[in-house]
């Protein structure tokens, strides 16, 4: 039995020298020293010895397990020692590295325009007022002085629900719905979608964006409209840009008007912006006809007000120099970074 310990010792003190992990010496404690281990197997068979021999053996199995359990322990404190010093110099982290740049969104052209005339409305003491995309004919078409029989009810300019529910073509109804639940002074924008039945090319998307803008008081003249479109236009396009009013055609306006902005690029004298022309047409406006007015619930002989209507879409061409209307809609990473 003396020679079955004395193997034993020495296999276990070899394997402890070689063990390459505390993992590696954990599991030869369990081999050796544990409940099930070669230690307690061995002296399992100390009921076949004679009483001279038994604490002998006894003797020597106790200095067997405390030298194993140093030899053992002292094991564990080096390899110990030298794993952790390995981690950290696997996890070790150069701070000095450049790091790895993430690609943050931003905003998308329409709402970078959209944001800045909503800032430069508001700055004027403007409200902004927001209304349903899907809309009676009424609020849409019939207060606004369009009568039926006007091309833009068309069944091919129009999105029609039923013969009485549509989409939007503009956002005017808004400005209808805000008259008739409040009193003047009224001094609001609408921005939003509208809905016409066009199909897709460089120009026309059958979605697109306006933004309206609605004033009304005693006492409020075309000279007051040309006031808010100056600084709006000087807020958008540059201090430099003068704007100019050619006489129109709306039926929900009276006198109408187109208006033109200085081109922001040539100043006037011409180039591929302005097409040669020197000035750009940028929204309509006019003085909201007395018709409407009535209809809105709002007395003609007290109140006047002007009005005036834009495309979001045509303004954010224009100002970041866009050929085509679809970029703004196809979501392309390589056009939307250039904002
Ligand atoms: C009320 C009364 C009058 C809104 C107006 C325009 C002129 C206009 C177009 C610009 C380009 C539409 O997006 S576009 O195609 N709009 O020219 N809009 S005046 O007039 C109103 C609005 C509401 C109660």
């Amino acid at each position: 039995m003396k020679e079955q310990l004395e193997n034993m010792r020495a296999n276990a003190e070899k394997e402890i020298a070689q063990a390459g992990s505390t993992q590696q010496l954990e599991a030869l404690r369990v081999k050796y020293l544990g409940k099930k281990g070669e230690l307690t197997t061995v002296l399992r068979g100390m009921g076949s010895l004679s009483t001279e021999e038994r604490p002998v053996i006894g003797q020597m199995a106790n200095a067997i397990r405390e030298g194993l359990e140093q030899r053992l322990e002292q094991a564990v404190q080096e390899l110990s020692a030298k794993e952790k010093e390995e981690k950290l110099r696997n996890e070790f982290i150069d701070i000095t590295m450049p790091g790895k740049r993430k690609i943050i969104g931003h905003k998308h052209p329409l709402s970078i325009v959209v944001d800045e005339i909503e800032e430069v409305f508001l700055g004027m003491g403007y409200e902004i007022a927001e209304g349903p995309e899907i809309e009676y004919t009424y609020y849409n078409f019939d207060a606004l002085n369009i009568p039926e029989t006007h091309p833009a009810r068309d069944l091919q300019d129009t999105f029609y629900i039923n013969d009485k529910i549509i989409l939007r073509t503009q956002t005017s109804p808004v400005q209808v719905r805000v008259m008739q639940n409040r009193k003047p002074p009224i001094k609001i924008i609408c921005p939003g979608k509208v809905y016409r039945s066009d199909a897709v090319d460089a120009t026309h998307s059958p979605v697109f964006h306006q933004i309206e803008g609605l004033v009304v008081d005693k006492g409020v003249t075309m000279g007051d409209l040309k006031g808010s479109l100056e600084v709006f236009v000087k807020a958008v396009f540059g201090e430099d840009v003068k704007i100019r009013l050619r006489p129109h055609h709306f039926p929900f306006t009276e006198p109408s008007a187109e208006v033109d902005v200085s081109c922001f690029i040539c100043g006037g004298d011409g180039c591929r912006v302005c097409k040669g022309e020197g000035w750009i047409e940028i929204l309509g406006a006019g003085m909201v006809h007395p018709k409407v007015l009535e209809r809105c619930g709002i007395d003609p002989e007290v109140y006047t007000g002007f009005a005036f209507g834009l495309g979001v879409e045509r303004i954010a061409m224009i100002r970041f120099a866009i050929e085509d209307m679809r970029l703004l809609y196809e979501n392309d990473y390589r056009f939307l970074k250039q904002f």
